[in-house]
């Protein structure tokens, strides 16, 4: 495992020795949590080799698509439209860190009360521990979160970085500028690559992308079934990998998921006993391999039927309308499809409170567990109101706060068994 690419590793700077033991941990990692699960549907197996090998396949052909020209963009937020890159024949990778690996070297230059994703991300840079931070040609940042933008400061020191600015309120000039915002991007993406986004390339980059988020949209619409046809771990590693992969094989490996779950769901075969409490997690994301709240749910009699995340639905719900027009209609229609997306980072955001209860009675929840990552100002606040407004529906809500670390898993279970007995 992760053993062939060394010399590509050293070729793009990789600090070899801590790398190796990352790559040590993560394959332990994986099958604790993963490999451990009865009667995974086979489809899994795509995604099983990926992780085997998460620093070695993609970044390799990541490498090639360089060698013929191509430039990729490292992006860190589900606000930054894919399809302007891939309009230009670039390349998108997500870059958020979830693990708790990277988090030191991070804490090295950051202060210690960042969240573990920002930790995260500017430790992998820094340590260069993530191939995926190497290859990257620029970076893509937004104005979303404080930490995050001042991360940005230290993470474009040595590399190009773009930022875009993103509205902190919906209001229709917002939108407006939001889309001017998208077409400065254009342009930085054209120079970027050296060529032009035409009308047409960008319809085409509409299609590719839409079509990736309706198969995502397929394997959720399984997870409404009363058996269940596959477990919440594995739809999020779906998730987690879909920032990374080609979105054409990401479609194709979804819709080869959805058809075996669509074919279990018409043989009655579930994941979990009958009866299993069904919880949708809303929150703060999680970055590959940040399994950890999915695993201790998934361990403690409930399945996670749901994500009302940016690693869940927050990534793929709403298209983009595929109407063509000029380049200036079609950034309207992409501006417009963005921001649907209810992050905390907008104010005011009780859209994303209805979003929680819209999920929560599609996929028929027990229960509402509602995440946030630690330091998390954004999300911790607007649990306040996540809470109440879930509390007056009669949905029962467990509010976590937690981070990478392992320090607070036994306390966690605890209150989720608590939590999912209280269901009945
Ligand atoms: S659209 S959720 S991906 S900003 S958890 S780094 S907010 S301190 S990740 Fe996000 Fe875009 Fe919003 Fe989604 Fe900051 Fe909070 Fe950390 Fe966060």
């Amino acid at each position: 495992m992760m053993a062939n690419y060394r010399e590509m590793w050293e070729a793009l700077g990789m600090d070899l020795e801590n790398h190796d033991n990352l790559c040590a941990v993560l394959p332990d990692a994986f099958g604790d949590v993963y490999l451990s699960q009865e009667n995974r549907p086979e489809s899994m197996d795509f995604w099983d080799m990926v992780v085997a090998d998460i620093h070695g396949i993609r970044p390799a052909e990541l490498i090639e698509a360089q060698k013929d020209g191509k430039k990729v963009f490292g992006t860190f937020c589900v606000f930054v439209p894919d399809e302007v890159v891939i309009a230009a024949d670039g390349i998108v990778t997500g870059l958020c860190g979830g693990s708790q690996f990277w988090v030191p070297d991070g804490e090295k230059v950051l202060p210690k009360s960042t969240c573990p994703l920002i930790k995260a991300s500017v430790g992998a840079r820094l340590g260069k521990t993530c191939p995926f931070f190497r290859i990257a040609d620029m970076y893509v940042g937004e104005t979303t979160c404080d930490g995050k933008k001042k991360a940005w400061e230290i993470l474009g020191q040595d590399v190009p970085m773009h930022i875009m600015d993103i509205p902190q309120m919906k209001r229709e000039k917002d939108i407006a500028r939001w889309k001017e915002e998208i077409a400065d991007f254009a342009k930085v993406v054209e120079e970027t690559t050296g060529n032009e986004i035409t009308p047409e390339k960008l319809a085409d980059a509409i299609k590719i992308i839409n079509a990736k988020r309706r198969a995502m949209k397929r394997v959720y619409e399984a997870r409404k079934a009363d058996k269940l046809p596959i477990s919440g771990k594995d739809v999020l590693l779906m998730t987690q990998i879909a920032f990374f992969d080609d979105p054409q094989r990401c479609a194709q490996m979804c819709n080869r998921l959805a058809d075996e779950l669509e074919d279990r769901i018409e043989k009655g075969v579930s994941v979990f006993p009958e009866g299993t409490k069904r919880i949708l997690v809303s929150g703060t994301p999680m970055a590959i391999p940040n399994w950890k709240l999915h695993h201790i749910i998934e361990t403690s009699g409930a399945a996670v039927v749901c994500e009302e995340t940016c690693t869940g639905t927050r990534y793929f719900e709403n298209e983009v309308p595929e109407t063509g027009g000029s380049l200036d209609e079609q950034f309207a229609a992409i501006a417009d499809r963005y921001m649907k997306i209810n992050c905390a980072c907008f104010t005011p955001n009780t859209d994303r409170t209805k979003d929680i209860i819209r999920l929560a009675k599609e996929y028929k929840v027990d229960g509402v567990i509602d995440v946030n990552l630690k330091f998390c100002c954004l999300y911790d606040t607007e649990g306040y109101s996540v809470e109440q407004a879930l509390k007056e529906e009669g949905i029962p809500v467990l509010g976590i706060e937690t981070d990478y670390t392992d320090a607070d898993a036994e306390q966690l279970r605890t209150r989720i068994e608590a939590f999912v007995e209280m269901l009945g």
